[in-house]
């Protein structure tokens, strides 16, 4: 095989964005098919380029001119189409999360071993992100010492009205879940929510502060604003016995303007992750053509953030530290 070609399920926001850069600019791969709940949507967008457009899902994931499958659909319908990709045999991306209930990221994951071979990626882009990945490095290297704290902030500028407070840790701070496990190279063991006032800007909704305790003795603080008005501002810092490491995430220049001097803030995640999309897609495409394994999150990484989402949401609700439940890694994902 010298090229994949790739069907993608839902054309929102999301789904337009990988779609066209699948269609471009992503070596190796080749868009063939599109899928969308709203038909004129996908058809709208298939014909922009110059693609199929297919009724179901099922029939685009069973199509013989799609090597493997990005789904990008709303969250409850993530793992019936993991489920289907992997019975068809074809790699599948899914967006985070994996799956929207714990059994079914668990029905993944058994299919997945019943298969016998490394299907599911989860869409966990940060891994790809080059502040992160060199956070990483600069702690594995040892330059700053054992891990002591892991500082993050996650805001967004506007959020819908369906995201609700439980969203905020479910959806929202699910990436910091996984971005602390992957920074950290270690499990999360306990979770701790406080929640301050809403803001007159999204009355129906409260900012989630959420600390969590890694296996091994890091504390993590996250705090997950989705309607910070300002921009998409998203930082880490890594505090360590040495040292620190932390994200730069500014454009590589400022402007000075009206009696102000600045840099100009990402209005969303799109901007702000364009080259963690890419290195995923590249580094997807590669590992479907080469058969190695890369860095992007596997269906154990989608199932262990959502143990961590799990006992973050019942802190929320208890008010109370969670103990993150702590199964044991099948082999096949060692
Ligand atoms: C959104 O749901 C996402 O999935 C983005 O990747 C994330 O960065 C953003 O903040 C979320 O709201």
């Amino acid at each position: 095989m010298h090229e994949v070609r790739i069907g993608v399920i839902g054309t929102g926001v999301m789904g337009t964005d990988h779609a066209r850069k699948l269609a471009g600019s992503i070596p190796g791969a080749r868009l063939t098919a599109l899928q969308d709940f709203d038909a004129a949507r996908a058809a709208n967008l298939a014909r922009d380029l110059d693609v199929l457009a297919l009724p179901q899902a099922e029939d685009l994931i069973a199509h013989p001119e799609v090597d493997a499958v990005l789904v990008c659909s709303p969250d409850g319908s993530h793992a019936a189409l993991g489920l289907q990709a992997i019975a068809a045999g074809k790699p599948v991306m899914i967006e985070k999360p994996l799956a929207a209930e714990r059994a079914e990221a668990e029905a993944i994951l058994r299919a997945e071993m019943a298969a016998g071979r490394r299907l599911v990626q989860v869409g966990y882009m940060r891994r790809f992100d080059p502040g992160y990945t060199e956070m990483k490095q600069t702690l594995t290297s040892g330059r700053i010492g054992a891990a002591l704290f892991l500082h993050c902030r996650h805001r967004n500028a506007v959020s819908p009205d369906y995201l609700t407070s439980d969203l905020i840790i479910a959806s929202t701070a699910g990436h910091e879940f996984d971005a602390a496990r992957f920074l950290l190279g270690e499990e999360i063991a306990a979770a701790t929510v406080i929640s301050p006032r809403a803001s007159r800007h999204a009355p129906e909704r409260q900012p989630q502060f959420i600390v969590l305790e890694s296996v091994s003795g890091t504390v993590v603080d996250i705090e997950a604003f989705t309607d910070a008005r300002y921009g998409y501002d998203v930082q880490a810092e890594l505090v360590g016995e040495d040292g620190t490491v932390a994200l730069r995430p500014g454009p590589p220049t400022s402007i000075r303007i009206q009696a102000q001097d600045g840099t100009i803030v990402p209005q969303d995640w799109r901007a702000r992750f364009a080259d963690a999309y890419r290195i995923q897609f590249e580094r997807w495409i590669s590992s479907i053509l080469t058969g190695a394994p890369n860095e992007g999150a596997t269906a154990w990484d989608g199932y262990r953030a959502m143990l961590v989402i799990d006992a973050a949401l019942a802190a929320w609700r208890a008010g109370a530290r969670v103990a993150v439940e702590q199964p044991e890694r099948p082999d096949f994902y060692r």
